[in-house]
Parts: C-alpha cells; structure tokens; sequence
C-alpha cells in the first residue's frame, strides 16, 4: 500500500522534512518540499509563514536554549535566505503598478528574512520594490527617498533594543518628507513598542503577511 503525503503547511510531515532539511543546509530538500506545495495550490505567503517562518523561529528557540550551534544557526538562515531567490515566478505580477515601494530594515537590524518576504509580497501586489536589505543608516535612506521618490517605506525590526533607531528614523521623514507614508513592523512589536509608532502621524503598523496582503488589496494606486 502506498502512503500519500498530503502536501499542505500544516500537515507535521511536511513541516518536519522541510525542518531537517532546513537545519542541515539541504537546500535541494528544501527547494523540493516548498515547490510541492506551490505545485498543489499552497499560496506562497502560506509557505512563507508556515513552514519558513515557523521553521527559522524554531531554529532561534534551538540556539536560545544551547540546543545547536551558532553555525546551525547560521547555517538554516543562509539556506532560507537562498530558497527565497528561488521564488522569483511566483512573484512576478502581471498587473503591474505605478507605485513603488522602498523596503529595507532599520539601522543596526541586520534580521532580513522576514522584510525580505514583506518584499516579495508587494511586488505580487504589482508594486515595483527596491530591497535595501539589512541595516539601512538613516542619513543614507534619507538621501535615496530624495533621489528615487518612492510612493511608501517599508520597514522592519526584530529586536527591542532598536526602537530608538526607529524612531529616529521615523523624525527623520516626518521632518523632510512628511505626506511620504511608512509602514512598519517585525518581531520587535511582540511585546510592545506601538508608542513610537504612534507618535509618527505617517506611520502604519503591520503585524504580517495576511494582513499586508488584506492592506494592499484596499489601497488605491497613484492614478488609479
Ligand atoms: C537568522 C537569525 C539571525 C541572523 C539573521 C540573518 C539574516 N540574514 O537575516 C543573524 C546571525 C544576523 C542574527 C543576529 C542576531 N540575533 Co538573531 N535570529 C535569527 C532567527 C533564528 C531567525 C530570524 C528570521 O529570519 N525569522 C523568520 C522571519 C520570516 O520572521 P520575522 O522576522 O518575524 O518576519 C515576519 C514578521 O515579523 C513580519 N515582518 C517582519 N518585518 C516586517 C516589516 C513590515 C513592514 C511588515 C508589514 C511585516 C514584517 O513579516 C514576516 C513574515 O511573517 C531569529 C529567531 C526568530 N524568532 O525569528 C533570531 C533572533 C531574532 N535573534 C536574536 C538575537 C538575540 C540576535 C543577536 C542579538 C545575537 C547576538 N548576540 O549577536 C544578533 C543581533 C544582530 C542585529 N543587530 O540585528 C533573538 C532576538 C531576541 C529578542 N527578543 O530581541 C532571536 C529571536 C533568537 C532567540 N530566540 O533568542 N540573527
């Protein structure tokens, strides 16, 4: 009798093989589950969160408590990190938008998986994208709004302790660009850190993939 392997986000089997695969740097093991899943209908923002998301955030318990090593460590986020390139098909919208997206993570944030995937998901949504990547000085992010004039910011930060970066950041553009908007979030907001958004008239918080989704869907292009 042969056994069929239903692949789907939540089926334990699945997220295990991509888990194992994932901590050992198997990335054509990788690349194998999440394209079956994309093969039956799984929607990349679910294989983004529910097996990549879930895996990464599995691997910082796993370092946290001495479990694996610091080069484990790095080791499964360089592999996430390239499976991510590999997705560029499912990415490419042919409803193409004016508007374009500046997405990047704060200064001294170098965490970038997740604004990486923040990335993705708007040029899906027809956005263009430019990726800044990990920590972006601010000084430096000023002078490339100048010059490219993006229609919004997206960024992103995982730790606590660089809120104050954030909110120099988000003085910055109220200062020289204050009708830009901004949106922010990342896994420093798990247990807080609303207040410095709040203070930014401009500045939009968003906790994840579903409801970034659900905020483009309703947001009227330039023009349109
Ligand atoms: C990989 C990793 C690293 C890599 C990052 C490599 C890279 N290329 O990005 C490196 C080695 C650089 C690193 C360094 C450090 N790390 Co680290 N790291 C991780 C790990 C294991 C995975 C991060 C990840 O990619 N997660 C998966 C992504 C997809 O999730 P995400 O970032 O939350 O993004 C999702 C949402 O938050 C949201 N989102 C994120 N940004 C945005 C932005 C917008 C606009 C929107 C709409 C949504 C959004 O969308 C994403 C999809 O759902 C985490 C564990 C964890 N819990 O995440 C620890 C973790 C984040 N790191 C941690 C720590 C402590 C550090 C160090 C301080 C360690 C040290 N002593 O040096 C340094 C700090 C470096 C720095 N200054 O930034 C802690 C943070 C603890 C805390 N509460 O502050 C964690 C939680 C590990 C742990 N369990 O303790 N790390």
């Amino acid at each position: 009798m042969t056994t069929t392997l239903h692949f789907k986000t939540h089926n334990n089997l699945v997220y295990e093989g991509f888990f194992d695969a994932l901590i050992h740097g198997d990335r054509k093991k990788c690349s194998e589950i999440t394209g079956k899943l994309l093969d039956n209908d799984v929607t990349l923002e679910d294989v983004y969160e529910n097996i990549i998301r879930r895996a990464l955030y599995e691997v910082g318990d796993l370092w946290e408590r001495g479990k694996i090593s610091v080069a484990s460590e790095h080791l499964a986020s360089a592999t996430a990190e390239s499976l991510i390139n590999e997705f560029y098909s499912h990415i490419v919208s042919g409803n193409k938008l004016p508007d374009t997206v500046l997405v990047g993570c704060v200064e001294n944030e170098y965490h970038q998986i997740g604004i990486k995937m923040v990335s993705d998901i708007f040029e899906k949504n027809g956005w263009n994208t430019h990726f800044l990547g990990a920590s972006t000085p601010t000084l430096e992010l000023v002078s490339f709004i100048d010059q490219t004039r993006p229609d919004m910011v997206a960024l992103s930060l995982s730790l606590y302790f660089n809120l104050p970066y954030l909110d120099k950041m988000l003085n910055a553009l109220d200062v020289d660009f204050p009708d830009l908007p901004v949106m922010v979030g990342g896994q420093a907001f798990r247990h807080g850190g609303k207040e410095v958004i709040e203070k930014h008239p401009n500045a939009i918080f968003q906790k994840d993939l579903k409801s970034l989704n659900f905020f483009l869907s309703n947001y009227k292009a330039k023009g349109l």
